[in-house]
């Protein structure tokens, strides 16, 4: 684009469809997913032949109809009493699938945001989304090779990175790192270390740690601490982690109630060995705060819920941790605005992201809009959060048409005071948005 293009003023008539426009085209750097390439193995069939059972390259019709989100769904429909949990959970996931299916898509109108996401995908894959069986559907994945397909998702979801959630307390995923020290070299995929383990339970995480080599007794005396320093920085060296992660119970406070010796232990992980680890190395720390686990167990990974957490415990910590750098995201709609207003007192706290439950397009409106009226453009909008690669493209799809509209009201309402608005700001805020916001706090030194 020449300069003169640039900067040239916008008008009125012509600025939605100039903000939907540069939306549209901007590469994504997508700062949360549970994505990962196939050296990660998979065990979706497909043409290579290289299927993995316990692989967690998630792709295909199969996992995208099993998604955690449809499964609660599909249980609203044939409740419990007419097919018990465990019936459920014993079938093959090709089985799950087609009742998911039979439920939710033929036998009644797809209208949740996770269904309307299944819809968005197989259309944008060139497919018909009125299907009656999944079979049309499997045939086209069994034609994939992953490692293409991978490219074909991004390029379709215009996401030019994708970061991984690397949960070290996983044993598979544990065990792919330690058998296969080049596993993450693919350029398209960056790593996270996720370490929830280590502030939610540490007493039951220590017994993890001295298994694996570590002299990290259940209570956090100093010379544990150390052994859990040295801990985080064996995996940070190993991953090559671009910043460290954790979700956190609604329940979470700094400090933490003495009362409660479990959260006193995690706390000190945290002030001691945590936070000191990604200060010195300058990363980021992750707090996604506000997931209940395991509310009905039953439906296992569908069965977590969310409650509203503690915000005014994050601004503390961004108080007393001024060298750390905290990327923050709540679950509950209710700490929204009270997050917002913490991040206009704490450089050092960036507000990211519609997180699972938040992930729907009222709400994404909603949240986005505040966040404008109160930090302008210095947060990220958005994360995918997608455990299912395709997911990519209905996420990234129904998020970006959800911020170019409120970003388009955001600039009307700028433009009518009389502020003219040439293309280049345009581009400026939305490169910001979707990847320069996150990078920018990433290199922070
Ligand atoms: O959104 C989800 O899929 C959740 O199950 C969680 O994985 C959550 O995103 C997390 O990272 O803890
Ligand atoms: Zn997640």
């Amino acid at each position: 684009m020449t300069s003169n293009v640039t900067d040239s003023i916008v008008e009125w008539d012509k600025l939605e469809m100039t903000v939907r426009d540069v939306v549209g085209r901007e590469p994504i750097c997508d700062m949360h997913t549970h994505l990962y390439p196939p050296t990660f193995g998979t065990p979706v069939p497909n043409r290579t032949g290289r299927v993995n059972a316990s692989g967690l390259m998630l792709w295909g019709i199969d996992e995208l109809v099993t998604y955690h989100y449809l499964i609660a769904e599909v249980f609203r429909v044939v409740p419990s009493s007419q097919l018990p949990y465990e019936t459920f959970w014993s079938w093959p996931k090709q089985r799950q699938a087609d009742h998911i299916w039979q439920y939710l898509f033929v036998e009644n109108t797809p209208l949740s945001e996770a269904c309307r996401g299944i819809l968005t995908t197989l259309t944008r894959l060139g497919l018909d989304p009125n299907e009656k069986s999944l079979s049309a559907y499997r045939a086209f994945f069994n034609h994939q090779d992953p490692d293409e397909y991978i490219d074909r998702v991004m390029e379709l979801s215009n996401v030019k990175s994708i970061t991984m959630t690397n949960a070290v307390f996983d044993d598979n995923e544990r065990n792919r790192w330690l058998s296969e020290p080049t596993i993450a070299k693919d350029p398209r995929f960056r790593a996270v270390l996720r370490i929830d383990p280590l502030v939610r339970n540490y007493p039951h995480a220590s017994e993890k740690l001295r298994r694996w080599g570590y002299q990290a007794d259940s209570k956090p005396t100093p010379a544990t601490l150390a052994e859990v320093r040295r801990f985080l920085s064996d995996w940070l060296d190993r991953q090559s982690a671009i910043y460290v992660a954790m979700s956190l119970p609604p329940e979470f406070l700094y400090p933490a109630p003495t009362a409660d010796p479990v959260a006193a232990a995690g706390q000190c992980v945290l002030a001691e060995a945590i936070l000191p680890v990604c200060a010195e190395r300058r990363l980021p720390l992750a707090l996604m705060i506000g997931s209940s686990l395991q509310t009905n167990p039953a439906l296992r990974d569908a069965g977590d819920t969310v409650s509203k957490g503690d915000v005014p415990s994050v601004g503390r910590l961004c108080r007393n941790f001024p060298n750390n750098k905290f990327l923050v995201t709540m679950l509950s709609r209710e700490n929204q605005h009270e997050l917002c207003v913490t991040a206009r007192k704490f450089g050092n706290l960036m507000p990211f992201g519609c997180w699972w439950f938040l992930n729907n397009p009222s709400l994404i409106a909603e949240i986005t809009e505040m966040r404008f009226e109160l930090l302008g453009r210095t947060f990220v909008p958005q994360h995918s959060d997608a455990r299912i690669l395709d997911q990519l493209i209905y996420k990234w799809g129904h998020s970006r048409e959800i911020i170019a509209g409120v970003l388009t009201e955001m600039y009307r309402r700028t433009a009518r005071t009389g502020r003219k608005l040439r293309l280049q700001d345009i581009q400026r805020d939305t490169t910001a948005l979707f990847s320069g916001n996150f990078e920018a706090f990433l290199a922070d030194r």
